[in-house]
């Protein structure tokens, strides 16, 4: 008898064909009827499969008894309550390492779009204005600005790593400072966010707003935040403002309050690049996600 899974979101191709190969899978997120085939399903469910996105909305909890493990497509664990799992006993995974140096490069990469206003002038291209000889503004140089990162865990690592051809002043807070770095530590988001030119945010979801308006104050208005962590970290309200109003220079967005929803106000401004949480998505990062989700849940059910 194969196990019950139940998968919350659509997942890599490859990913979805490992699942059905070993297990009965139930996808409520394609059915008419959602409620009425985990109502149907619940029961006899031992894992879900989900994304670190998307977690275990809160009141499936108590519709799954039979819940043995909950096997996350990502990294974030701040939609999950570990509280809950550990008292109903059910174990928990991740797909850590093999997404890092995804989710830092485009952080990077946002970075250098945004300087260079690659997005805007990409534009202009296809509008057909360069032709027109119409004025595009200058972009601003990225190398040899300070940088700063909120949150050094794996991938705050890497975008030190690869931000280091750019500049020779990377600095960073976190919880505490971190032993083996030798970058700067700030006591606190403000204080770091005083010291740079460019904030990358890296915390773990759960980590708390860090990030309102007196740190984008203090970040300035030559001052560049970009999150490719989770949008719970950043006071989106105020970061709205901070953009319309010149607070700071401009934003790189991967990941926002209440996705897929981006504030409106956002579309129309120059000075963001925006992405659809996509930090993860290339096809190396997701093909070794998809390999480890199967590891984690063969794991669970053959040992
Ligand atoms: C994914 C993520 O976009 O790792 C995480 O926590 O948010 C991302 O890697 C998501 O989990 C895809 O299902």
């Amino acid at each position: 008898m194969k196990p019950d899974v139940l998968q919350l979101k659509a997942l890599s191709p490859q990913l979805e064909a490992g699942l059905e190969a070993a297990y009965t899978v139930h996808r409520p997120y394609r059915a008419a009827d959602p409620d009425a085939l985990i109502a149907q399903v619940a029961g006899k469910a031992r894992a879900v499969v989900t994304g670190g996105d998307l977690g275990v909305p809160a009141d499936l909890w108590d519709r799954l008894p039979a819940l043995e493990i909950v096997a996350v497509h990502g990294v974030g664990l701040d939609k999950v309550d570990l509280d809950i799992a550990a008292a109903r006993g059910v174990t928990v995974t991740t797909t850590p390492g093999v997404l890092t140096r995804d989710v830092a490069e485009l952080a990077i990469g946002l970075w250098l779009a945004l300087s260079r206003r690659m997005v805007t002038a990409d534009r202009y291209v296809r509008e057909g204005r360069w032709a027109k000889a119409e004025r595009l503004p200058l972009a601003r140089r990225a190398s040899g600005r300070k940088v700063g990162i909120l949150g050094l865990g794996q991938i705050g690592r890497a975008i030190a790593v690869m931000a280091a051809p750019f500049t020779s002043e990377i600095a960073y807070h976190s919880r505490r400072p971190v032993e083996e770095v030798a970058h700067a530590y700030h006591p606190s988001p403000e204080a770091l966010a005083e010291a740079v030119d460019v904030l990358f945010l890296v915390t773990p979801g759960d980590a708390g707003q860090l990030v309102d308006a007196a740190v984008l104050k203090a970040l300035g208005p030559d001052g560049l935040l970009i999150n490719v962590a989770r949008g719970s970290v950043v006071d989106e309200t105020a970061l709205v403002a901070a953009l319309a109003n010149g607070t700071i220079a401009g934003a790189g967005l991967d990941v926002f309050e209440d996705e897929p929803n981006v504030p409106e106000a956002l579309w129309a401004m120059e000075n963001v690049v925006l992405q659809p949480h996509r930090g993860s998505a290339t096809e190396e990062a997701r093909s070794a996600m998809a390999t480890l989700v199967l590891a984690n849940l063969s794991r669970h059910f053959e040992t």
